[in-house]
């Protein structure tokens, strides 16, 4: 894999590097990414669709098991070469901060220190109605009852139609006026606000990094797009940018 002389000296001059990641940096891990047709007994519905509080409150029991069952699947894996790619950046450049649309936890578990979850992470619960958070394991009902209102216990993401939790937002939005880099890997950029993201940083005259196998429309704004899987790419730009890093 070939990287422009020019793009390889953006890395080694950066200081500080913004990571902005979607669901395709988890591909890798079997984690099937957000707008992947959804297979088996959710076939027929389109993560949007479930992802919503009011799909919560029309059927509480099918929205509980479709994150159980995510939840399964997401138990199974383990953090893939990007994931660990990203964590080594941070023995490479002086300040890395990962800004993720997943709810996984891949990328703490991969070694991140720093990792802001824009919606949230699905290992947490808390209570539909107080909004405690819930402990879920001596609950024998589905969804599991809050143990303080009664109330049902939901996943601790954040649905469409919900604020994203409003200190991660604020933090990711601020960092955008200081970092040297901003990488977007693995995302459709089709979720807002996440994806204004990318464009702040493009209009605050930092370059961007879009590592995808397919184009999006954020391709434009990127002064530099790799086409290809993130844990084929990340690891090969490391190498490349820092070969005895
Ligand atoms: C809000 C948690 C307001 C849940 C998620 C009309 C127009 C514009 C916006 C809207 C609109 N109508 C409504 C909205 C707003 C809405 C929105 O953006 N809707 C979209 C669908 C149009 N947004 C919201 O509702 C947000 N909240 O706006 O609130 C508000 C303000 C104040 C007070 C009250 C309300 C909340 C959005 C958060 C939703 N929750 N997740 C859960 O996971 O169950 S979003 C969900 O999408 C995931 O988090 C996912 O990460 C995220 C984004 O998707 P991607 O990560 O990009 O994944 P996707 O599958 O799309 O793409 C994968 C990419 O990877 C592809 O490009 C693929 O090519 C690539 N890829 C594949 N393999 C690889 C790879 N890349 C690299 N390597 C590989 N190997
Ligand atoms: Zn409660």
């Amino acid at each position: 894999m070939n990287f422009t002389s020019d793009l390889l000296a953006t890395l080694r001059n950066a200081r500080r590097i913004l990571v902005f990641t979607g669901a395709g940096v988890s591909a890798e891990s079997g984690v099937p990414t957000f707008r992947d047709a959804q297979t088996g007994l959710w076939a027929k519905h389109r993560a949007e669709d479930l992802a919503t509080p009011d799909a919560f409150l029309r059927d509480p029991v099918m929205v509980w098991n479709w994150y159980e069952w995510r939840r399964e699947l997401m138990r199974k894996v383990e953090p893939n070469p990007a994931h660990l790619a990203i964590a080594r950046l941070e023995q490479l450049v002086e300040r890395v901060t990962v800004v993720t649309q997943n709810v996984d936890g891949l990328h703490a578990r991969a070694g991140s220190t720093d990792v802001i979850e824009l919606h949230g992470n699905v290992w947490t619960n808390f209570c539909f109605d107080c909004r405690r958070p819930a402990d879920v394991s001596d609950s024998p009902q589905v969804p599991p009852r809050c143990s303080h209102c009664g109330g049902m216990v939901r996943p601790g993401v954040v649905w469409f139609g919900e604020a994203l939790p409003a200190a991660a937002w604020s933090r990711a939005y601020d960092l955008l006026q200081s970092v040297d880099v901003f990488f977007c890997i693995g995302t459709s950029s089709l979720v807002e606000p996440a994806a204004s993201l990318p464009r702040e940083a493009r209009l605050n005259g930092c370059p961007v990094i879009q590592i995808n196998p397919e184009p999006t429309s954020h391709d434009e704004i990127a002064q530099y797009v790799l086409r290809g899987k993130a844990g084929e790419v990340m690891p090969a730009l490391l190498a490349a940018a820092w070969p005895t890093g």
